[in-house]
C-alpha cells in the first residue's frame, strides 16, 4: 500500500526569500487514475522493473520512485503532468537514462515519466533534410534510418544506442560530431512540449529561418526535464558524406598535441568533422576492456588524437589528409600514425575512443568532471588532479572534445565515498572558474552540480533562470532539486 507523503523544499527568489513547495506522494488512487487512460504495460510499480529507471548508468543516485508512467503518445503526456500538477506530484522526465550527471533518476520518490514507448519517426524531408520524430527515437536507429536516406544525424556520441534524441535534446549533448555540425542550439529546427500543466506547446517549426517572436523552443534544449516534457522533434539532418577518413595518432606531449590540433586546423579545415584526444591511461583502460581492440601504433606514447574527415571527394580529402600527416611526422610533432584502411578500422579507432566511458565504468566508481577550458591549460588540470589523488585512485586521465575545448577528467576509486569528493572537490571547480571556464560543457548540471552552477553563471543570471522556472512550472512538480540550486543569492 502506498503512502501519501508530502515532502517540503526550499526555492530562493530574486528578493532571497525561500519558497516552499508542498509536494505529495503517489497514492493507490494517483495509480487507478493513470490506469484509467494508460494501457496496462505503461504503469509500472513492479519493484523488480522499477530497478534500471530508479539507478543512474554510473550507479552513482539511486531513487525510490515506486512508479513508471510509460506514455504512447502525447496527449497521455498531457494527461498525466496535468493530473500530476493539480496533485503536486513530482516527476522525471527519462529518456535512455544515460545522464552523466544524476539529472535523470528521481532524488526521493518521483514519479518516472519514461519517453520509451513513443519512438517513431513521423516524417522524413529529404530536399530540405529535415527530420521529425518522436522525443523517445533511439539516436542510433535514427542513424540507421537515415542512412538508407543518404543523411546523417548532425550529433554522435558513444550512448548512441541507448540515448533518446529527447534526452540529448534536454541535455543540450555535445558529442564527437559538434565541431563541425555545431550544437543543438542550431540544427534543432522545432520541438513539441508538453508544459507543467499539461499545455501542449507545438513549436515542430520545419522551417530553417523564423524570426517570429521569441525562439521558445531554445529554452528547451538544455532544460534537463525542468521546464517541460520533450515529445517531439524536428531537426536539420547533413547529407552523408561520399569520403570520411579517420587517422590515429601519437605524441610524446600534451604541447604536441595542441601543436597537431593548430595544424590540422590549418591544413585540413573544412573537410575535419572530428578532433578528439586521449591520454594513455584512458587508452590502457579501453585495450584492458575491450579484448577485440589493439592499440592501432606500433608503440604506447604518453597522448594520441583522433581526426576525421569528411568531404564529398575522397581525392581531394586524401590529398589534405596525406599532406596534414607528412608535415606534422616530418616536424617531429606526431611520433606514429595509422590511416584507416578499411570500414573495420575506421570503426576500431572510433570504438577506442567511444569506449573510454563504459571501460572506466567497470573498472570502478567513476567521478567525473566534463569541464570547457582554454586548451593551453586543460591538461594542467589532469596533472594538478593526479598530485592531489596520489595512489589514492585507481585510475585518473583525461580524454575529450580538444577540438572544442572540451576535457572529460575522470578518476576512477574503488567506491563511491565522501572522502574521495572532497579531494575532487570543489578543487575542480574552483580550479575551473579562475580559468573563467564552464564546470558542465556538455553533460548538464543534474542532480551533481546545482550547487556549484555560480562557478560558471553570475547570480544575476540564475535569478532569471529561477524566474522562468517559476513560470513554467510554479508548483515544482517537474525533475526537483535538479539544475538549479537551493539557495539562490
Ligand atoms: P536521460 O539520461 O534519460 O536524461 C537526461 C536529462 O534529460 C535528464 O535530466 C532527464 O530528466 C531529461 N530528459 C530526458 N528525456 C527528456 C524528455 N523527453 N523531455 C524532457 N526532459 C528529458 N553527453 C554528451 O554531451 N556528449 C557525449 O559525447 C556523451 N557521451 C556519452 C557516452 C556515454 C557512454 C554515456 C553513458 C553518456 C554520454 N553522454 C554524453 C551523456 C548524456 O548526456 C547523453 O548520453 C544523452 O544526451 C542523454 O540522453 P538520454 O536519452 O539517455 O537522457
Ligand atoms: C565522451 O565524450 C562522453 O566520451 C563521456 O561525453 C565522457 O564519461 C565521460 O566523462
Ligand atoms: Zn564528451
Amino acid at each position: 500500500m502506498l503512502q501519501s507523503l508530502s515532502h517540503h523544499f526550499k526555492c530562493g527568489s530574486s528578493f532571497g526569500l525561500f519558497l516552499s513547495h508542498s509536494l505529495s506522494s503517489v497514492s493507490e488512487e494517483d495509480l487507478t487514475h493513470f490506469r484509467s487512460f494508460l494501457p496496462k504495460s505503461a504503469v509500472l510499480t513492479d519493484a523488480e522493473d522499477l530497478i534500471p529507471f530508479n539507478e543512474d548508468w554510473l550507479k552513482k543516485y539511486h531513487g525510490n520512485s515506486r512508479v513508471v508512467l510509460r506514455p504512447k503518445t502525447t496527449e497521455h503526456v498531457s494527461k498525466i503532468l496535468k493530473y500530476c500538477n493539480e496533485r503536486r506530484l513530482p516527476v522525471v522526465p527519462q529518456g535512455g537514462n544515460t545522464c552523466l550527471v544524476g539529472g535523470s533518476v528521481p532524488v526521493k520518490d518521483e514519479i518516472i515519466l519514461s519517453l520509451n514507448s513513443m519512438n517513431s519517426i513521423r516524417s522524413f524531408d529529404p530536399h530540405a533534410g529535415v527530420l521529425t520524430c518522436d522525443a523517445g527515437c533511439v539516436l542510433e536507429n535514427l542513424e540507421v534510418f537515415l542512412a538508407e536516406k543518404d543523411h546523417i544525424m548532425p550529433i554522435d556520441l558513444g550512448a548512441k544506442g541507448s540515448c533518446h534524441i529527447g534526452g540529448n535534446v534536454a541535455a543540450n549533448a555535445g558529442g564527437l560530431r559538434l565541431l563541425r555540425y555545431g550544437s543543438l542550439h542550431g540544427s534543432l529546427l522545432g520541438l513539441e512540449v508538453v508544459l507543467a500543466d499539461g499545455t501542449v506547446l507545438n513549436e515542430m517549426s520545419t522551417l530553417r529561418k523564423d524570426n517570429t517572436g521569441y525562439d521558445l523552443k531554445q529554452l528547451f534544449i538544455g532544460s534537463e526535464g525542468t521546464l517541460g516534457v520533450i515529445t517531439g522533434v524536428s531537426i536539420l539532418t547533413p547529407p552523408k558524406s561520399n569520403a570520411m577518413n579517420v587517422v590515429f595518432l601519437s605524441c610524446d606531449s600534451y604541447d604536441q598535441v595542441l601543436r597537431t590540433l593548430e595544424m590540422a586546423k590549418k591544413r585540413l579545415g573544412e573537410v575535419m568533422s572530428a578532433f578528439e584526444f586521449l591520454d594513455d591511461d584512458a587508452l590502457g583502460s579501453v585495450l584492458g576492456h575491450m579484448s577485440n581492440l589493439v592499440c592501432p601504433v606500433e608503440e604506447r606514447r604518453s597522448f594520441y588524437v583522433v581526426i576525421e574527415t569528411s568531404g564529398s571527394n575522397k581525392d581531394h580529402d586524401e590529398e589534405k589528409l596525406m599532406a596534414f600527416l607528412e608535415e606534422v611526422m616530418g616536424d617531429g610533432i606526431i611520433a606514429d600514425g595509422v590511416l584507416a584502411q578499411s570500414e573495420t578500422q575506421f570503426k576500431d579507432i572510433w570504438a577506442l575512443r567511444e569506449s573510454i566511458s563504459e571501460s572506466l565504468n567497470k573498472k570502478g566508481a567513476v567521478y567525473k568532471y566534463d569541464v570547457s577550458l582554454p586548451q593551453s591549460r586543460m591538461y594542467d588540470l589532469v596533472e594538478d588532479i593526479r598530485k592531489r589523488v596520489g595512489s589514492q585512485s585507481l585510475i585518473t586521465c583525461g580524454y575529450g572534445h580538444i577540438g572544442d575545448g572540451n576535457l572529460h577528467l575522470n578518476v576512477v576509486f574503488p567506491s563511491f565515498e565522501k572522502k574521495h569528493e572532497e579531494i575532487l572537490e570543489p578543487f575542480v571547480y574552483e580550479w575551473v572558474s579562475k580559468e573563467h571556464g564552464s564546470v558542465s560543457a556538455e553533460h548538464g548540471i543534474g542532480y551533481m552540480k546545482p550547487k556549484v552552477l555560480h562557478h560558471s553563471k553570475t547570480w544575476e543570471s540564475i535569478r532569471v533562470m529561477k524566474t522562468i522556472k517559476d513560470a513554467l512550472d510554479p508548483n515544482g512538480i517537474l525533475n526537483p532539486w535538479k539544475v538549479l540550486p537551493e539557495k539562490i543569492q
